[in-house]
């Protein structure tokens, strides 16, 4: 059931794909961005009533510390948040679960967040990336067998990707699949670092296969019990300790057809779709974390008095708060504004949900670290959720795509349409991060048409300085993806330190989109002089964005990156930092 209210411009924008591909094309399609997406009435309240069931049950029913000594959430908490909605949150209700939009499931998980994060990855296994690929490519049978199960918390869900050789490259997976003359596929290999391991009955597996005489991925539903499935030892890991982080083994394992999800072939596919919802997950959990940090911190600061004056009148405090609100209210703005895309229909949200998940996950420790910092002494200390939430979440920036990964797929993924148009043939390259470079091989000369780039209108005097501001971004963009992929040609797949500035900025960019689109929505709704506060978080964050993705563009021309690569090369040859001081 999609809920929001999806405009037909935004509907009409389904034509393009994807709206941050199109910015690298100079085109800002407005449509899919304005109005503001929001979900329903009837959905607003229903998103209320299992927020509100949440914080209740867990105020009684969960202890973070005692999950922590457990090294489990808890059967009875599973089965309670089952109860009350929690574990089907987006599965539709002829199947048992609350049918939320992806707006309604990130605003209920960032609720999840902002109680704890152990509870939010196991949640988070589960249904962002456990049993999605069911609901999203599941036939009409293996949803009616599977969902109402899982979306009720009587059994819990699993994804196993990731393996001892593939890891960011998660192509290279080496189980294997094989066909058997009864049309079942026998599977063989191993999984690593597989959360809800042990506890899972239902999992998402993936393996090569071969279909049609090539190699390919198949992603099968491996369910507990199946001959030859076995969980391996836990990882004794830093921080989500309540998470029961598994090995798998698959030892002929013989998986029926009816269990095959998709297409056999489609495997690798089917997984990078299932992770695309899972970071803007991670992206909404990260706001919901940090908004619990940040008012933590406000209370603290208020109260807290030295020198004879609240912390909170220190300008170095304020800068500290200040900034955090404003770049959480331009981080929420991007994952809200990813999830209208997805429930409006489009079809290529992967750069934005990838986005989300580096912003997200990257803020949250900054905020994490400066909470702390602010807390002073006694944020130090055990009594203090500050040391759980930094072991916790330090994983985020590594899990579900490294971010250095993410980077080079965003920045590669957008110039891969632009690679396109320069050559002027529509080249069939399978990926943006193997064969970008044979696209730029094809890109002779000064382009021949002139490039008029949109610009961006927001309906509102205050906020058309920051929409020029944008659209120049947006040309600026276009400019120097072009010079890049001249430049580079095929060496782009590898220049890391300008696909880092060209992803940074991106987000950038569609941030700056998210706050003008969500703050115009304000200003019809409250009028502009009632939202004063909006307005002064939309002209920091807008101009501090601009400054850094002005300052990013210049340094693709002028940077030390040849510098920093030979220290790291000499240090690599050294072995060791190896400079002398006085006593060597
Ligand atoms: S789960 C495991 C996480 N693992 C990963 O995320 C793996 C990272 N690696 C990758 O994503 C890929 O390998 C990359 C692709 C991006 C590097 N959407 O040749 P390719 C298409 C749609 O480029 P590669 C975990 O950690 C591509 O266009 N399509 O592939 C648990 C091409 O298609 P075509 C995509 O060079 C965490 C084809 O695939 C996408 O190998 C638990 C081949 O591509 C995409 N994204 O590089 C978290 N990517 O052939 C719980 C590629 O048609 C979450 N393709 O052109 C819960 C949240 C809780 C929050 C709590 C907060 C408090």
């Amino acid at each position: 059931m999609a809920v929001t209210d999806a405009t037909e411009e935004q509907q009409a924008g389904q034509a393009v794909s994807s709206f941050s591909k199109s910015l690298f094309l100079g085109e800002i399609h407005q449509e899919m961005v304005l109005p503001w997406p929001k979900p329903k009435p009837d959905e607003q309240e229903r998103i209320r009533g299992l927020i509100n069931a949440l914080r209740g049950f867990c105020e009684e029913h969960y202890d973070q510390r005692k999950v922590e000594e457990e090294r489990w959430v808890g059967d009875d908490v599973i089965r309670g948040l089952g109860e009350i909605g929690i574990l089907g949150l987006y599965v539709p209700e002829e199947y048992g679960g609350q049918g939320l939009s992806q707006t309604g499931y990130s605003r209920v998980f960032e609720a999840i967040g902002q109680i704890d994060g152990t509870l939010a990855i196991v949640l988070g296994v589960h249904q962002s990336i456990g049993y999605k690929g069911i609901s999203i490519f599941g036939s009409p049978e293996q949803k009616e067998r599977f969902l109402p199960d899982l979306a009720s918390g009587r059994k819990l869900a699993a994804f196993a990707l990731t393996e001892p050789q593939a890891g960011s490259d998660a192509y290279n997976v080496q189980s294997r699949a094989v066909k058997q003359s009864d049309g079942s596929w026998l599977l063989n290999g191993e999984k690593r670092y597989i959360g809800n391991g042990s506890k899972a009955e239902v999992l998402t597996v993936f393996a090569r296969a071969e279909v049609d005489g090539k190699d390919r991925h198949i992603a099968l539903i491996v369910e507990k019990g199946m001959k030859g499935f076995e969980v391996g030892e836990r990882y004794d890991t830093m921080g989500l300790r309540g998470n029961d982080l598994r090995r798998l083994y698959f030892k002929d394992v013989r998986v029926p057809a009816e269990n095959v999800l998709g297409e056999p072939g489609e495997g690798f596919r089917i997984a990078m779709q299932i992770l695309n919802n899972g970071r803007i997950g991670l992206g909404t959990g990260s706001v919901g974390a940090a908004k619990f940090l940040l008012d933590r911190t406000i209370d603290h600061v208020k109260d807290r008095h030295q020198f004879g004056q609240p912390l909170a009148d220190f300008e170095l405090v304020q800068d500290k708060v200040g900034w955090m609100v404003s770049y959480l209210f331009g981080l929420e703005s991007m994952c809200y504004l990813t999830c209208g895309l997805v429930d409006a229909g489009v079809p290529d949200y992967s750069l934005e949900s990838a986005m989300c998940k580096v912003s997200g996950t990257e803020f949250l420790w900054y905020a994490a670290n400066r909470s702390m910092q602010l807390r002073g002494g006694e944020g130090y200390m055990r009594t203090e959720p500050y040391e759980k939430v930094l072991r916790d979440i330090r994983i985020f920036p590594i899990f579900e795509g490294a971010n250095d990964v993410m980077r080079a797929f965003i920045a590669l993924g957008g110039l891969k349409p632009l690679g396109e148009e320069l050559s002027g043939v529509k080249l069939e390259l399978s990926d943006p991060i193997r064969t970008i470079g044979v696209l730029a091989d094809y890109v002779g000369g000064r382009i021949q048409r002139e490039v008029r780039p949109d610009r961006l209108s927001v309906g509102h005097d205050e906020l058309k300085k920051h929409a020029e501001v944008v659209s120049d971004q947006v040309k600026r963009l276009r400019d120097v993806s072009e010079s890049l992929l001249r430049k580079h040609k095929k060496g782009i797949v590898t220049a890391q330190f300008q696909q880092k500035r060209i992803a940074d900025s991106l987000a950038d960019i569609y941030g700056q989109v998210a706050v003008l689109s969500r703050v115009a929505s304000i200003f019809d709704d409250q009028g502009v002089e009632a939202s004063g506060q909006e307005r002064l978080i939309a002209d920091s964050f807008c101009s501090r964005a601009a400054e850094r993705v002005n300052g990013r563009f210049d340094q693709i021309e002028h940077n030390d990156d040849e510098r920093m690569s030979s220290i790291a090369k000499l240090a690599y040859k050294r072995g060791e930092y190896g400079y002398a001081l006085f006593e060597n």
